[in-house]
């Protein structure tokens, strides 16, 4: 796992630098041999792939940007992994961020053993969920990360990240949400699922939504790589993840790029959603 971990330092840094330098379009400029459309999404992938292939301890490697997994013949860990979540961002300089779900037998919810995730903003932030949940600032100068804090969650926050096209929330989605915002919880939201669920675990609480919606009945966001891993963070940081019925972690797949509705919070709200969910089943 530390070999994992270290790896992912060194992905964030190579990543962060890429954002910084590499055309964010579909097609980068003509290089002087006159080829390549590279996307910062694959930029991103291939970066991540080099890096943890490497590493002893992983065995198989998934991507939101692959197919199919890469194996290799040993290797205790299945990593499943975005490597640049919230790419369409980056044109309006909004952050974005790195996921990585660290998976032990297969990529179920209950298979899950730690998560990390980088957030690319003002300042490079980089979280590690294990027993705790530790957040670690990257020192650009001696590209070290260093320890800043631990990040817990209060049974109760103040901050609400509802995601989703309006026009497609199902009426009682959208009057829970009317009632958060009535009961004082202030609108936080980037389109960024990483900046938008770090945000509420730094300032202690709150709730992210992305629930299903009449055109897209199971969301939008990926179980492996995205819905999983922020489980996990979310309930090592005293919070609760769920998809309105149950808990995220209790979740399998079937397909590597299953969706499903994901709601992250502290305690309270997550009582809310769930009471609201199982009166309109
Ligand atoms: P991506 O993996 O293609 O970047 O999509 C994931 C992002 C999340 O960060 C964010 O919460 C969500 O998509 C927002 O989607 P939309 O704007 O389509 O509602
Ligand atoms: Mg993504």
């Amino acid at each position: 796992m530390t070999e994992i971990i270290s790896a992912i330092e060194k992905i964030a840094i190579e990543i962060y630098e890429a954002i910084k330098t590499k055309d964010t379009g579909k097609v980068e400029s003509q290089n002087a041999s006159g080829d390549v459309q590279v996307k910062l999404d694959v930029i991103s992938d291939e970066i991540v792939e080099k890096y943890l292939l490497n590493v002893s301890s992983v065995r198989e490697i998934i991507s939101e940007e692959k197919e199919k997994p890469i194996t290799k013949n040993s290797g205790k860990y299945l990593v499943a992994y975005d490597p640049l979540d919230g790419s369409s961002l980056i044109d309006v300089d909004l952050s974005v961020g790195s996921i990585f779900g660290i998976y032990e037998n297969d990529y179920k919810g209950s298979d899950i053993k730690a998560a990390v995730y980088v957030v690319y903003g003002p300042r490079v932030e980089m979280v590690i969920a294990r027993d705790v949940v530790e957040m670690f600032r990257l020192n650009e100068k001696t590209h070290e990360f260093y320890f800043v804090k631990e990040l817990k969650l209060k049974e109760k926050g103040k901050i609400l990240a509802p995601g989703g096209t309006q026009k497609n929330w199902y009426p009682f989605h959208k009057e829970m949400i009317d009632n958060f915002f009535k009961e004082g919880y202030r609108l936080r939201y980037s389109g960024g699922m990483v900046p938008d669920l770090h945000q509420i675990l730094n300032k202690e609480g709150g709730l992210f939504a992305y629930p299903a919606t009449t055109d897209k009945e199971k969301g939008k966001l990926r179980k492996l790589f995205e819905v999983f891993p922020f489980a996990y963070v979310y309930k090592k940081a005293g919070g609760e993840a769920v998809d309105g019925y149950r808990d995220l972690l209790s979740l399998d797949y079937e397909n590597y790029h299953d969706t499903t509705p994901c709601f992250f919070g502290s305690k309270e709200e997550i009582r809310k959603v769930l009471n609201t969910y199982k009166e309109n089943k």
